[in-house]
């Protein structure tokens, strides 16, 4: 039994593949039913492959609707099918062409006017007729090789002269398609000629006249084009010669197009009127001149560099100036269509070009960079002048409207701020209410290496069209140059292009040879419209090639020696422009000297303006300035803040909503929901919180004042662990929702919880850009278990920990990474903290000054924030306090898993009341607490395994004997409050205890810190797991000795000195 995949009256699209397996066991007896079954085995019919299903699943559809509304053949194919024809049998060929003459007379051309003149006979015959006739046989009759054409024909004269009209439009109309779907590969892409930008040179076999039979005679016959076509202008038909020419002007000269993969029709003839209609591409002398003028600026400006700063870095842009002239391009048409707000991400090659002359960055503050004399404003490390960010606002001269231009500060890590631009664009937009990006969008810069190898770009166009992703289309700029430092393309990439990644996203792709600059500024204004348009990426490749080495010191000539003979002959593309306007009469030899010497100029004086400077501020180079948040504070007006408790009402109010059904009486929820909403109705009535509930009143209560929150990350509406459970989903009715608490007030700040694409490195990054534009927000990233981080390291090494050092950029960014040791193996046990303990900035041998301001100091003072809270009143304070800071930084926290259960772990509303605030450590409030002169031990921990740790002590009695205090705020190091215990337990061995392996957790991040507090009087015991290769074992059975062992060795106080070292080391894994 034969199903067609797409009959379907509703439900879900059944993914590619299905064809062959029939209908999926998931949809099997959903409401979405097959419409209609064919009885026959239409199956073994060959003409139906992959392509060609799509059209006759779409004829068919048609003919269920109407029959008459498909063509006759078509009308007679499926009414043979549906009786139960045998494979091969259900088609009969089309009716002869000189019976259908009087319908073809009725009908009207659909977008012509039929012509009044006498005609070539074929020109009589309606456009649709030719058009479904010809469907129906190119893709029944071996639609794959238009060569084999015309072999069956008919024997009587009546079919012979239909015939000899229609197999020659077949193969034109086939013609015409391999045009746009391969034509690119003749493009003339290379500006040294000697490449070809998809790294092949043959001429595809359906690109050349004999594929199609065709010969010198066809050349001069008229023939009726397609609608798929818009080559012909104002006319419906022409010769095969022009057909031809217009073909290769469109698809074979300084563009190449690739659209055909884009499974709209309506889009793919968008792209056609954009390209295809002669002298559409045409331009004024105005913009000509202006072309030029952008050429002039962009040329000079790196030639001025080079003179003036021959020894120094700058990721020249020579060869691929035309940047300049496209990025002004794409934005000048994009303020016509409404943006008022550009976020750009770009590389370092030609990143102080597009400063001085697209964001227009004062000049002498962009050649200060250069002065490696200046004194530092700031504090911090700085970085390269290549890789830092800026924000401007500038008047955009061809609309007189102003825009911001804002370009985001990058590591060195090519493409890793391509999700950081993306998270920066959505959250502008969602600031400013700009759900369909009209007025604030991205445009991110690639080299054509890092675009082919980094799978963060893949990761990247994932995110593009997700609602709670999607910043309605990215228009990515490729500068190929053909090199990838010093790597051929041949050997850097396995895809034909570098741009193929698009692709999965169905992007357009504008190839474009960068030494044609019409061409150039023709592909941005088209994809600007494109996004305009369809809210959606696009692509422009601009093929043009690196005049210098990788940088200004690198000899190219070692590696691509012939590249770089030709190079030496190219002449620049302002010289070959210049050249053409002064032909074309344009402009005058005189004319463009002026231009020339009139930039010169004015980066004379910039020079000579740097020199006066004494001071480079980074403050300068900021991307989201935050000026409002920081108006008027003072270092030392920042040290302070606010308590993080909240009143009882609020907390109520949240608890009370969490715990509630959703209003609408129809709204069915599952059994297992119902149950954990009464257990928190409870909660409440009882005054007391679980973990997920302590956090839900963190984002509540700050939703109350206004602070925006959003939580992003694989899973999060329900929680890897079932616990949030922030989306109700009805049971009955799809895609109705109820998400409690973006519904606790009418004038709360809005909530948004998104899962995400199974990725960390696009996500994290986005979420990192989405906590760079707006203060006034708690956002969160969260993984799925803490260990998944890794893949996302570069953002948190590049960007997290070092960002502000870097660029005097503070982020708020929240990670919450699932961490604990509970025998789920390597890959689920821990979030690392070690690492993120390494990067931490305080000295661990220097003793700080305390004084009251010290807690609120040492933030200040550190890089980020690394907890681990063991309460949900605890946790509910750093959340809150995140915000309340009158400063940002990231604050990564370990979560955890089975603590969100654990009948110990809650807490009561009045550790979360007004006065109450974030515990930065936790003192033992038990028997030994109040006899502590009496106690042997005390055991600093912190997180889970404090359970741990707790129960055996009382399963041992030893109550009174051992403290055990709990570090909530690992980094920084709470000195103050650990000599405060350290003093208190003066008569107790000190003992660090952790489930993590000795090389791993925080032991040596606590050891010297703690030994530094005791100013190295007394000696820190190590009680926990030997060191290993891998993070946790992958046996229960071994856990659980482990967990024994250490807990043995915790309590055991017979024991003084470094206990697990006496035991034998364990082989790699465990
Ligand atoms: C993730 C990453 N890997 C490696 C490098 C080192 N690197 C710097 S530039 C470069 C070549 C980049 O080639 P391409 O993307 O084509 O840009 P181009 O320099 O040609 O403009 C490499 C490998 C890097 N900066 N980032
Ligand atoms: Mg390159």
């Amino acid at each position: 039994m034969y199903t067609l995949r797409t009959f379907w009256t509703s439900g879900p699209k059944l993914a590619r593949g299905v064809l062959s397996q029939g209908v999926p066991a998931a949809v099997r007896g959903t409401p979405a039913q097959p419409a209609r079954l064919l009885t026959t085995s239409v199956q073994q019919e060959s003409f139906l492959n992959g392509s060609s299903s799509n059209y006759v699943e779409e004829m068919y559809s048609a003919w269920l609707e109407d029959p008459k509304s498909v063509h006759k053949s078509w009308d007679v194919f499926f009414r043979n099918a549906q009786r139960g024809a045998a494979p091969g049998e259900a088609y009969q060929s089309p009716p002869p062409m000189a019976a259908m003459m009087p319908m073809v007379q009725r009908m009207a051309w659909p977008m012509m006017p039929v012509p009044t003149a006498p005609a070539a006979a074929t020109e009589q015959m309606s456009g649709k007729v030719i058009d479904d006739h010809l469907a129906v046989q190119a893709i029944i009759r071996s639609y794959q090789d238009p060569s084999a054409l015309g072999h069956e024909l008919g024997s009587s004269g009546e079919v012979r002269s239909s015939i000899d009209m229609v197999v020659p439009h077949q193969r034109m109309h086939a013609m015409i398609r391999a045009y746009q779907i391969r034509g690119h590969q003749c493009a003339k892409l290379d500006p040294l000629g000697i490449m070809e930008a998809d790294l092949d040179s043959s001429t595809p076999r359906e690109l050349t006249l004999p594929y199609y039979r065709f010969n010198e005679e066809d050349l001069d016959r008229t023939f009726v084009l397609p609608q798929t076509t818009f080559i012909g202008g104002g006319s419906t038909s022409l010769p095969l010669r022009e057909i031809i020419k217009r073909l290769e002007e469109t698809y074979c000269q300084t563009i190449g197009l690739e659209y055909m993969h884009i499974n709209d029709r309506s889009k793919c003839d968008w792209i056609r009127q954009k390209f295809e209609i002669p002298g559409i591409m045409s331009m004024s002398n105005e913009t000509k001149r202006l072309t030029l003028a952008r050429l002039v600026r962009s040329t000079r400006f790196e030639q001025f560099l080079a003179t003036k700063y021959p020894a120094e870095k700058r990721f020249g842009l020579e060869g691929g100036e035309v940047l300049i002239p496209a990025l002004k391009t794409i934005i000048d048409r994009s303020t016509e269509q409404g943006a008022e707000s550009f976020v750009m991400g770009m590389p370092h090659r030609g990143r102080l070009n597009v400063l001085a002359n697209v964001i227009r960055k004062e000049l002498d503050q962009i050649l200060c960079q250069f002065d490696s004399s200046l004194e530092a404003d700031d504090e911090g490390s700085g970085d390269v002048k290549y890789h830092l960010g800026c924000s401007h606002m500038r008047l955009n001269r061809t609309t007189n409207k102003s825009i911001k231009l804002a370009l985001v500060a990058n590591p060195s890590h090519l493409e890793a701020a391509d999700p950081v631009v993306q998270g920066k664009t959505r959250a502008e937009q969602y600031y400013r209410g700009d759900i369909e990006g009209k007025k604030v969008m991205s445009i991110l810069m690639h080299g054509d290496a890092a675009f082919a190898g980094q799978g963060v770009v893949f990761e990247t166009f994932h995110l593009s069209d997700l609602p709670a992703y999607t910043t309605h289309g990215t228009i990515h700029v490729v500068v190929n140059n053909q090199i990838g430092f010093t790597t051929d393309p041949r050997f850097s990439r396995s895809s034909t292009y570098c741009t193929d990644v698009a692709k999965v996203v169905e992007a357009p792709i504008f190839h474009v040879n960068a030494d044609d600059p019409e061409a150039v500024a023709h592909v941005c204004n088209v994809a600007a419209d494109w996004r305009s348009e369809f809210e959606k990426d696009v692509v422009i490749d601009l093929v043009c090639y690196r005049r210098g080495g990788h940088n200004e010191m690198d000899e190219p000539m070692f590696t691509q020696p012939l590249m770089y003979k030709q190079i030496g002959k190219q002449p620049t593309v302002l010289k070959q422009y210049a050249e053409k306007l002064i032909s074309e009469g344009v402009v005058t030899q005189e004319e463009y000297e002026e231009e020339v010497s009139k930039y010169d100029k004015i980066c004379e004086e910039a020079y000579q303006q740097a020199r006066e400077e004494k001071i480079l501020s980074i403050k300068h180079w900021l991307d989201s300035p935050w000026t409002d948040f920081f108006k008027d504070k003072t270092r030392d007006s920042m040290m302070v803040c606010e308590s993080t408790g909240v009143s009882e009402d609020i907390l109520t109010h949240v608890g009370t909503f969490m715990g509630s059904p959703p209003p609408d009486p129809k709204f069915t929820i599952h059994g297992g929901v119902k149950r954990i909403l009464r257990q928190r109705a409870t909660m409440v009535k009882e005054r007391w919180v679980d973990w997920a509930i302590g956090e839900a009143m963190a984002f509540g209560s700050l939703m109350h004042a206004g602070f925006h929150v959003r939580l992003s990350g694989q899973d999060v509406e329900r929680g890897t662990f079932s616990q949030r459970h922030h989306v109700l989903h009805d049971q009955n009715r799809d895609k109705v929702f109820w998400t409690p608490l973006d519904n606790l007030w009418p004038d709360q700040a809005p909530y948004t919880v998104c899962n995400s694409s199974l990725s960390e490195y696009a996500v994290m990054g986005f979420e990192l850009g989405y906590s760079m534009s707006n203060p006034n927000a708690l956002v969160l990233w969260e993984a799925q278990f803490g260990d998944f981080a890794n893949t996302a390291q570069c953002i948190i090494d590049q960007f997290i920990s070092s960002g502000q050092a870097k660029w005097v950029r503070q982020t708020g960014i929240t990670l919450l990474l699932p961490h604990g040791y509970e025998g789920m193996g390597p890959e689920h046990s821990s979030a690392r903290m070690e690492r993120f303990l390494q990067m931490s900035t305080e000295d661990p041998d220097q003793y700080p000054e305390i004084d009251e301001r010290f807690e609120i100091r040492q933030l200040f003072d550190h890089n980020w924030i690394v907890a681990n809270c063991t309460t949900p009143a605890n946790y509910f304070h750093l959340l809150r306090r995140q915000v309340l800071l009158p400063f940002r930084k990231p604050l990564i926290v370990m979560t955890p898993k089975s603590l969100l259960r654990h009948p110990e772990a809650r807490s009561s509303f009045d550790d979360m009341l007004p006065g109450t605030n974030f515990q930065r450590l936790i003192p033992d409030l038990g028997p030994a607490g109040q006899n502590h002169e009496q106690v042997q031990r005390l055991i600093f921990c912190t997180g889970k395994v404090y359970y741990d740790l707790t129960k055996e002590r009382k399963a041992r009695d030893l109550d009174d004997k051992i403290a055990i205090v709990r570090i909530e705020q690992i980094s920084p190091f709470p000195f103050d409050m650990v000599k405060e215990q350290c003093d208190r337990y003066r008569n107790a061995d000190l003992v660090w205890a952790q489930e993590e392996h000795k090389n791993m957790g925080a032991w040596n991040y606590i050891q010297p810190r703690i030994r530094t507090t005791v100013n190295r009087e007394r000696h820190v015991s190590y009680a926990g797991r030997a060191s290993a290769a891998a993070a946790a074992t992958g046996s229960k059975q071994s856990h659980q000795q482990e967990l024994n062992r250490l807990l043995e060795h915790a309590m055991n106080l017979d024991n003084h000195v470094s206990l697990w070292q006496s035991q034998p080391r364990r082989n790699l894994t465990s």
